[in-house]
């Protein structure tokens, strides 16, 4: 059996309650499994065997108490992947489907995402699942609080950065830090990012894992001559990733004709942002008000992707898991030539292969959504500097390093003699190459 099918089969066995762990492995593996069969002495380095263990997990108890007086006991963890290439760096997410599976699958991924920003930041994810949807800002602020008091002697600025993710945007991040400042009694602000302006965050950080997407989906449009302008897109999610990639997007000229939330969907010639950003960022309401609010428009309830909807670009931006076998195909014969991935792993291994089979351009998450975390580990130097950039300098630096992993692409399809349509098998086999390298310098094991 092949080096990589082997570890596969072990995890396989070892996870089996990790249905999410298991799919990010397999996408990652299979496609870099030319690495393997170029240097076979990696097997005898059980290289693999060292990168998909995890070097540390902690997971605790988060009690807190709700404006009535009930406690309520939730579960928090923090997966602190690989830190060959730095502090680990990764979001946290607070959702009720969070679980170890899940927050493994999204440390693996952002190891591997994390090498390709060229910065030197670790991986890891963390997180709970509370699910902050219509609690009171109080009852937030009593959950978060509850969490850093466990997480805070496990993190800091050289050992390992949270930040964001879904259900934690800066409200989130802001008693977070509020309370590891008043624990430690020391301004090390570089210990958590997605800040505020006003204590120690980035410009551009809020706009940057959308942004950074259509930096990248330009990088890909001029190496295949494809015009931008024009052209119609789906964009799931409205958080905080579908929102910014839905404004870039539409600067570029980018008709953005359909948008969703976790319980259905709008259609409209061409969204009405500011609308959508009133709904998510200050109302905090579902998608179904869009069409009053906008007066144009229509709401469905469902998944967007079963909708029909003809498009050629599509950006998952919501979560995992959105797309399957089925809804790509449906979405091949809908005109669809180019997919990139706002979100974490949005198509599964099935939909990726009815991508690349049909000669659509696939972007995964990895490469196409890491402006995020690159604009975080920028907001890091500027902690560490003591000042703060433009808005244009963090963009510009967020242009380039989204240039530089389109590039990084490029090279290893050239080194593997890969198609230039497959930015997945690239994006994994450059990003774990820098990993390998670092853990084999540093004697890791
Ligand atoms: P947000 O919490 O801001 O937004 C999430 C969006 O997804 C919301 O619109 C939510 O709907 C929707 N959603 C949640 N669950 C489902 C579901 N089951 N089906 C359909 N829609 C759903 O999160 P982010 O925008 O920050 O994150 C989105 C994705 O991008 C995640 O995969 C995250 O890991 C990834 N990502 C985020 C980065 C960041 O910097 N924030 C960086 C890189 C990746 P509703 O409004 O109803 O809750
Ligand atoms: O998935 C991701 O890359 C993020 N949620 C961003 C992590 C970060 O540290 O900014």
């Amino acid at each position: 059996m092949k080096y990589v099918e082997r570890v596969i089969s072990e995890y396989e066995i070892k996870d089996k309650s990790m249905p999410e762990f298991i799919q990010a492995l397999k996408e990652v593996l299979l496609s870099t499994s030319v690495i393997f069969e170029k240097y076979p002495e990696y097997e005898k380095m059980a290289i693999l065997e060292r990168l998909c263990e995890p070097e540390k997990i902690l997971q605790f108890k988060v009690p807190w108490m709700d404006d009535l007086g009930t406690i309520h006991v939730n579960r928090g963890y923090r997966v602190q992947f690989s830190g060959v290439l730095g502090p680990y760096k990764g979001g946290l997410r607070l959702h009720p489907s969070v679980n170890l599976g899940v927050l493994k699958f999204l440390g693996f991924e952002q190891v591997f995402k994390n090498a390709l920003t060229t910065l030197p930041i670790g991986g890891g994810k963390g997180g709970s699942d509370f699910n902050p949807k219509g609690k009171s800002d109080n009852e937030i602020m009593r959950f978060c609080q509850s969490f850093m008091t466990e997480l805070y002697s496990h993190i800091g600025p050289d050992v390992d950065v949270p930040a964001g993710d879904m259900g934690t945007g800066a409200r989130e991040i802001g008693f977070l830090f509020g309370q590891y400042r008043r624990i430690k009694k020391m301004s090390e602000r570089g210990v958590i990012t997605g800040k505020g302006l006003s204590y120690g965050g980035s410009l551009a950080r809020k706009q940057a894992t959308g942004y950074g997407l259509i930096y990248f989906v330009k990088e890909i449009c001029e190496y295949h001559n494809i015009e931008m302008a024009n052209k119609k897109a789906i964009v799931s999610g409205s958080g905080n990733v579908a929102i910014y990639a839905c404004e870039k997007a539409q600067e570029y000229g980018i008709k953005v004709v359909a948008m969703s939330d976790s319980k259905g969907y709008i259609i409209d010639n061409n969204i009405n942002l500011d609308v959508v950003k009133n709904i998510k960022e200050q109302l905090r309401v579902s998608l179904s008000e869009y069409p009053t609010l906008a007066n144009s428009g229509e709401y469905f309830e469902g998944s967007i992707y079963d909708a029909n909807i003809k498009a050629e670009f599509i950006l998952p931006c919501a979560t995992q898991n959105e797309i399957n076998e089925t809804r790509a195909k449906q979405l091949v014969d809908n005109g669809c030539i180019l997919v990139g991935e706002g979100a974490n792993m949005p198509n599964d291994n099935e939909a990726i292969k009815v991508y690349l089979e049909n000669g659509v351009i696939f972007a995964p998450g990895k490469a196409a959504n890491a402006g995020g975390v690159a604009t975080s580990a920028l907001e890091m130097t500027q902690n560490s500097m003591r000042l703060s950039w433009t808005f244009e300098e963090v963009d510009e630096k967020l242009q380039q390093i989204m240039a530089s992993i389109h590039e990084q692409c490029l090279t290893a399809m050239q080194r593997y003699d890969l198609d230039s349509k497959n930015y997945v098998a690239s994006a994994n086999i450059a990003g774990m190459e820098k990993v390998i390298e670092a853990m084999i310098a540093q004697g890791d094991y």
